[in-house]
């Protein structure tokens, strides 16, 4: 399969996807995160594939978030519709996916891209890398889940204050806080990753889909967290600092809010 924004490959049963728009340091247009909904279901269809893995190409960034310039005219509608869309992929195909999904995280994971690695079953990164979830420096909160799952990740204390402030984290830091399982050299992310990746494929897949099923289960009581983030995330476009913030980015400007 060709892909506009992706590269996928596969090697003794691992499926290597990477996010493929390194001169916008991989930032996901609805386009690209359509295409990575449709390598994932093809790897679970794919008898072949057992263990999947997202990265970012080339060495900076994994998902440097949603992509700014494509969602800064969104209306509240639009908002919502996608914000339905990318809980869909990200609950649906990523997290419920029968198969492991590790994310390696080769550079920055912002925003929407942090929020794709939260919702992998494993997360490896560079010691290069940076974590956040920057959305209110545009006047924006996370819409992919990631006020949900940061929470539940590290806790709602740190949540809030990576969230509230914007700020990004390092990668000893997302290990400290839990947000990552390991933290490798920046030459051996893939490697390990894929070591690891090995070390899954040892076991039962029928039972390896129903631990999934099991811990995810885990969440269950959360849902409504999602409803109220879903109506919160839309209800921030059209608004003035929404505007402001993301238009301050693309003129390459520090927007200032009142
Ligand atoms: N979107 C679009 N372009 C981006 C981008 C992004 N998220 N991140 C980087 N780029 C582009 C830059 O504009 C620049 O493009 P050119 O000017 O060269 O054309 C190129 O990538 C290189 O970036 P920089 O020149 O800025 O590189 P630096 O090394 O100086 O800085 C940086 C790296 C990662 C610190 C910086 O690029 C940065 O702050 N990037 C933005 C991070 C960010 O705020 N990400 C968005 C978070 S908000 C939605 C659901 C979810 C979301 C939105 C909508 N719906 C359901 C509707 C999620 C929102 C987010 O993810």
């Amino acid at each position: 399969m060709i892909y506009k924004n992706l590269l996928s490959s596969i090697n003794n049963r691992v499926n290597i996807i990477s996010i493929n728009r390194p001169d916008k340091l991989n930032a996901l247009n609805i386009e690209t995160f359509k295409e990575l909904d449709k390598a994932i279901n093809l790897a679970v269809s794919n008898s072949e594939i057992r263990v999947i893995i997202i990265t970012g190409f080339g060495k900076k960034a994994f998902i440097a978030g949603a992509d700014i310039k494509e969602f800064a005219n969104f209306t509240k509608d639009k908002g919502h519709e996608l914000s339905h869309l990318g809980h869909k992929i990200l609950s649906n195909t990523i997290e419920n996916c029968p198969k492991p999904i590790i994310a390696a995280i080769n550079g920055y994971a912002l925003g929407g891209g942090l929020e794709i690695a939260m919702a992998c079953h494993i997360r490896v990164t560079s010691s290069k890398a940076k974590m956040g979830l920057p959305e209110t420096s545009l006047g924006l909160i996370p819409g992919y889940g990631g006020t949900q799952r940061l929470a539940r990740l590290i806790g709602k204390g740190r949540a809030l204050e990576m969230i509230l402030s914007a700020r990004m984290i390092n990668a000893d830091e997302a290990l400290n806080y839990g947000l990552v399982n390991y933290k490798v050299l920046q030459e051996e992310l893939i490697p390990f990753s894929v070591e690891l990746a090995n070390k899954i494929i040892l076991n039962s897949p029928n039972a390896i889909k129903n631990a999934i099923k099991s811990v995810n289960a885990y969440n269950q009581p959360d849902s409504e967290g999602f409803n109220i983030e879903m109506k919160e995330f839309s209800s921030c476009f059209e608004t003035e600092d929404f505007i402001k913030g993301t238009k301050a980015f693309l003129n390459k400007e520090k927007p200032e809010f009142n």
